[in-house]
């Protein structure tokens, strides 16, 4: 990422010290982070630039950002918690706009800067996970009356399994850089799942399932960590917040959560789905979210873990056939290893299926 993207004029633009001191924050695969801070033991502002490819209407995003974060607010300071540590607060630009748009016509939004937390690439313990389930559930629960129709479609069909099957096969049917007689096996691993990709939107659809204000990007990065109690502080990365199913966002965190291995390890034998961890996340969710869902919604839960690490598989193999234009890659086949690599563990979560499902009802008591 190129330090020199968050330029004087970005830090004028929202009212900041054109000489504050820039870090560059890495992590995410879509857009370019940085802290900023004007003088040594001051406040400290993040700025991000946000994809314009990836999101083209980054209008509601902030929109979708105003309406949740001040509805939590107003919930937080209900329960006597701290609303500008326990959700994000936008800082606006100097002339009081949401975002600014630099000269080369990219969005950029600031945040509050929250001290005294950290975000974790990767859980470090089950009790770190049980923290993550239950910021994820507070979440959930915090918004459970949340009118979700009224939220923004950020990027249509985001978790919608069928839809990112068809642009699988959409990507297939142009093989725009040359590489699906590379990719048999995987286009066949992802054939076999055609009808269970209808699951969990097929229950949408018959009204079996509720739709909420769901998250979707519920890894353990977009959690903060308080650095002295070790408990969650504040749900971070706002920017998918949508209409949803919470069998996806909790299904995300399980993808991530519950492997043995990184997203794009290579040595697939180490790729391997973890009981254990599984339990630890779920049963933080489900303290905090077991009471508003459903019965239908937790009984769906391990189904959302088998066909969001689908639909990520599946979302990897295209842009692997598009000529890698979505996700941001390290090496020529990142895509692929990472297709392989969630395929392998969609396949270790269908053998733990049931597994899943007893967990829940335990937790349930
Ligand atoms: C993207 O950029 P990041 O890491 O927050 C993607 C998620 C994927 C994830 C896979 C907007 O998230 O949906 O699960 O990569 N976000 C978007 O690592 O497409
Ligand atoms: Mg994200």
């Amino acid at each position: 990422m190129e330090h020199s993207l968050c330029t004087p004029e970005i830090l004028a633009a929202f009212g900041l010290s054109p000489t504050s001191a820039v870090t560059p924050l890495y992590g995410g695969h879509i857009n370019d982070t940085f802290v900023a801070q004007e003088a040594p033991g001051g406040p400290r502002y993040t700025l991000q630039r946000v994809n314009r490819f990836v999101f083209p209407r980054p209008e509601d995003i902030t929109e979708n950002m105003a309406g949740v974060t001040g509805f939590l607010q107003e919930k937080i300071r209900g329960r006597g918690g701290d609303p500008e540590r326990e959700t994000l607060t936008v800082r606006p630009t100097a002339d009081g706009k949401p975002m600014f748009t630099d000269r080369a016509g990219h969005p950029w939004r600031c945040l509050r800067y929250i001290e005294g937390a950290t975000s974790y690439e990767t859980p470090e313990s089950l009790a770190m996970l049980e923290e993550a389930g239950f910021a994820f559930g507070d979440f959930q629960r915090l918004l459970s009356e949340y009118p979700a129709h009224t939220l923004h479609e950020i990027i249509p069909d985001f978790h919608n399994t069928p839809a990112r099957f068809a642009q699988l096969m959409e990507a297939v049917k142009t093989d725009k850089a040359g590489r699906v007689a590379e990719v048999g096996k995987e286009l066949d691993f992802a054939y076999k799942r055609e009808e269970a990709c209808g699951l969990l939107t097929g229950l949408l659809e018959k009204g079996e399932l509720p739709l909420r204000v769901t998250h979707n990007d519920t890894k353990m990065s977009n959690i903060l960590l308080d650095d002295k109690t070790g408990k969650a502080v504040c749900v971070i990365d706002l920017d998918t917040v949508m209409p949803g199913l919470c069998a996806f966002d909790f299904g995300d965190s399980i993808r991530a959560g519950a492997a043995t291995a990184a997203e794009d390890e290579t040595d697939l034998t180490k790729v391997r789905f973890d009981l254990e961890r599984f339990s630890a996340y779920a049963r933080g969710f489900l303290r905090a979210a077991g009471e508003i869902l459903t019965e239908k919604e937790r009984d769906t839960l391990p189904d959302g873990a088998i066909l969001m690490t689908l639909e990520v598989g599946m979302r990897f193999l295209a842009d692997y056939l598009n000529g890698d234009v979505y996700f941001r890659t390290a090496r020529p086949q990142h895509n692929l290893d990472r297709a392989r690599n969630q395929f392998k563990l969609v396949e270790e979560m269908e053998a733990a299926r049931e597994d899943m499902g007893r967990v829940v009802r335990e937790l349930m008591g």
